[in-house]
Parts: C-alpha cells; structure tokens; sequence
C-alpha cells in the first residue's frame, strides 16, 4: 500500500542509483508493468492472490489490472498459461521491487529446476519508469516483452499508446486468447480507484 501522501505527485523520471539500480526521487512514487504469468496450479488463483499480496506490500500499490488471457507456452513447455499485466506505482528502487516480485513467487511454491520451466507463478518486472537497466538480476524493459503475445495483448489494454495494432497482429499467432475481463483481478479491475 502507498501513502496517500505519496500519491500526489507520480514521477515519470526514475533516478539512477549508485550500483545501477533505480529509484524514485525522494518521497514519490514511480510507475512501473509487471507481467503475471501461471501454467501449474489454480492459475487464477495464484495471479488474483500476488495482486493483493503486492498491493498490502508497504510501498507499493497495484493501479491497474488487464484482462486476463490464456496462452500456449512459448519457448517452454506444459499446460497453457493464464497471463495479465498489471500497473503498479512504488516507492521502492527497481531491484528491491523486483526482490518482493520474487518473494510472492516463492511464496506461491514456485520452483526453479530448469530454465522455463512450468511455474505456479512467474512475476517479471517489465518496465520501471523509463528506466534502462541492466544489472545481473535485472534487465528493464524486459528483453523478450516486445516479442511476445502474452506480455503485449494484455499491455495494450493499459497503455494502447506503446503497442501498436500493427505490431501484435502478426505475434498472435503465438497462440493468446482473452479469457476474462478486467473483472477477473476482482477490486483491481476498477482502473484508477488505486492512483497516484
Ligand atoms: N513465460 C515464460 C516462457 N514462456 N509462455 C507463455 N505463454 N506465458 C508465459 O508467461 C511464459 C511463456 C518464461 O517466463
Ligand atoms: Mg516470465
Ligand atoms: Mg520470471
């Protein structure tokens, strides 16, 4: 949860940090896209519960939460994902937001034996203000997002002006189908009720 003090004033500018992570000025709120993916488990489930896990987190606040969109695996393998994009505004440096992402993951059993492998739940930092980074744990935007289906259909919802039409057409061959409205996120498919 932000402090309604910090949520006047959204900084469209993240400050670059001394290691190379990044942070809003002082005392404001950043904007930041995280992608949710689940192909093992009740899916469903496992995204609507990281979502208010997140959002009681101190300093962070989930503002807005996509459809939610079936998937075939790409580059991996398993049952089909369920993926959504969610708009989150936080108070924490890039790293230290990716580090709670990663705590819900665990958190929801997930395990890591091999590289893509089927997961509960898989929570990837996309974008962090229009910050550029690139660290051992963390790279900003993502790297793959702009090829994938999976990550785009559900962006574009949020922000139609960064994905064009012409760009996700021919990606959705990838196989990603709407299978829910916002509704699904339950109070966060109300957009804007959780501001800055
Ligand atoms: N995540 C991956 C690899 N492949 N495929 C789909 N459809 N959805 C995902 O979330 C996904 C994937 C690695 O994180
Ligand atoms: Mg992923
Ligand atoms: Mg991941």
């Amino acid at each position: 949860m932000l402090e309604d003090s910090l949520l006047a004033v959204p900084a469209t500018q993240a400050l670059r940090l001394p290691g190379g992570d990044a942070s809003p000025p002082a005392g404001q709120a950043v904007q930041a896209w995280m992608g949710l993916g689940a192909n093992l488990g009740d899916r469903g489930a496992a995204l609507r519960q990281a979502l208010q896990q997140l959002h009681a987190c101190p300093g962070v606040a989930v503002q807005a939460v996509s459809s939610l969109y079936a998937s075939t695996p790409v580059d991996s393998d398993g049952p089909d994902y369920l993926n959504a994009v969610a708009q989150l505004a936080t108070t924490h440096s890039a790293l230290a937001l990716l580090r709670l992402l990663q705590q819900q993951e665990l958190a929801a059993g997930r395990e890591r034996p091999y590289r893509n492998a089927p997961r509960t739940l898989d929570l990837d930092l996309l974008l962090y203000a229009d910050a550029q980074l690139d660290l051992p744990d963390l790279v900003v935007p993502h790297p793959r997002m702009w090829q994938r289906a999976f990550v785009l259909a559900p962006l574009q919802e949020l922000r139609p002006d960064w994905v064009s039409d012409a760009q996700l057409q021919p990606l959705m061959a990838q196989g990603v189908q709407r299978s829910d409205g916002p509704a699904w996120a339950g109070v966060f498919a109300e957009s804007g009720s959780h501001h800055p």
